[in-house]
């Protein structure tokens, strides 16, 4: 009997060891551990053994055997259970890195570059940056500067009105000079400052004009502050940023904040000029509306299109060429 049970033991533990599938481990607990197993038929000819020694001895012989066989099935279910998930898993699983081999990393865009080099620049120079409010009053935006209700400059600026207030009494600020006034009322001279932003004009867009673009104003007060004070800053500025091989020219111009008023130019070392904007020296209606007094205090302002600077700067053809985001166009820059 003990012989048989051994027998009938090491045959189950082989055919569990050669099984390669759970559905062949369910079958074989059924075959070898089920009522009509080897091991079962076995214990229900116990009864035909004649002394009570044997038939302990074959009873615990087969308990034993039982919980073996019971055991090694176990462990083949749980190891067969884990190679079936793990296939299962990798048919399954999603490659993400497919397409992020090459992380690319991501960078400011061309006009934020050319905002931050503008402020590098200018900081090297000595001055300090101002911002302000891209929702102005009518009276920051015009008329503190020199441009009351019935001034012609005014039509040059294609205002977007916002629905606020008084009607006609808030706009989104057609040019960062208004940050001028909001300066000097809130800093005590000496100011050296450049007030960079977004503005806003109701313009059909082209090649050279947005709706929405940047500029970067520029404020200087001082005692005995001079036009050769303007010129050099300007030329100071132009090697700065764009390199030795630049210089720059003031021509004279009109703006109702600044007089004499003039644009200036930059000449690149090919020799083409190229227009980059408009400066003076502050009005004296400015300087009082700002607090003030034109007898003690002097000072010249600047404002140019950050956008265009870039446009130029990077050969770009077509300003609105920098919106569209197209990555394959930024990622150029
Ligand atoms: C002004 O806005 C004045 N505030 C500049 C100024 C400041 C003069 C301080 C004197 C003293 P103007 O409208 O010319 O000026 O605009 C200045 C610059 O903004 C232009 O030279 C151009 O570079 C840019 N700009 C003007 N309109 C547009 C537009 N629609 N799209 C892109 N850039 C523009």
């Amino acid at each position: 009997m003990i012989s048989e049970i051994t027998a009938a033991r090491t045959a189950a533990e082989q055919s569990i060891a050669a099984a390669s599938s759970l559905d062949e481990i369910r079958v074989l607990d059924t075959d070898l551990l089920g009522k009509k197993s080897p091991l079962a038929l076995l214990k229900t000819g116990l009864g035909k053994l004649t002394t009570v020694d044997e038939k302990k001895a074959a009873g615990q012989a087969l308990n034993e055997a039982m919980l073996a066989v019971e055991e090694v099935l176990n462990a083949r279910r749980a190891l067969l259970g884990r190679a079936e998930r793990d296939v299962q898993l990798a048919a399954e699983a999603l490659d993400l890195t497919e397409h992020f081999n090459a992380p690319s990393r991501g960078k400011a865009h061309i006009v934020t570059q050319a905002w931050q080099r503008l402020e590098d620049v200018f900081v090297g120079l000595g001055f300090q940056v101002a911002e302000g409010p891209e929702v102005e009053t009518d009276w920051y935006n015009f008329e503190a500067l020199n441009m009351p209700p019935s001034h012609p400059a005014r039509s040059m600026h294609d205002t977007f009105y916002v629905d606020h207030g008084q009607p006609g009494s808030t706009v989104l600020r057609t040019h960062t000079s208004p940050v001028q006034i909001r300066v000097m009322q809130n800093v005590a001279p000496p100011i050296y400052m450049i007030m960079p932003g977004r503005v806003f004009r109701n313009e059909t867009t082209d090649a050279t004009h947005l709706a929405v673009f940047h500029q970067i104003e520029g404020l200087v007060i001082d005692r005995g502050i001079t036009l050769a004070d303007l010129a050099g800053t300007i030329e100071a500025f132009t090697q700065a940023f764009f390199g030795p091989g630049f210089t720059s020219r003031l021509r004279p111009s009109y703006f109702p904040f600044t007089e004499p008023s003039a644009e200036f130019d930059i000449r690149t070392p090919k020799g083409d000029w190229l227009e980059l904007g408009g400066c003076g020296m502050v009005h004296p209606n400015v300087l009082r509306a700002g607090g003030l007094d034109p007898e003690e205090w002097s000072g010249f302002a600047f404002g140019f299109g950050i956008d265009r600077m870039a446009k130029e700067r990077h050969g770009v053809g077509d300003v609105r060429e920098m919106y569209t985001n197209d990555i394959r166009f930024i990622e150029q820059f």
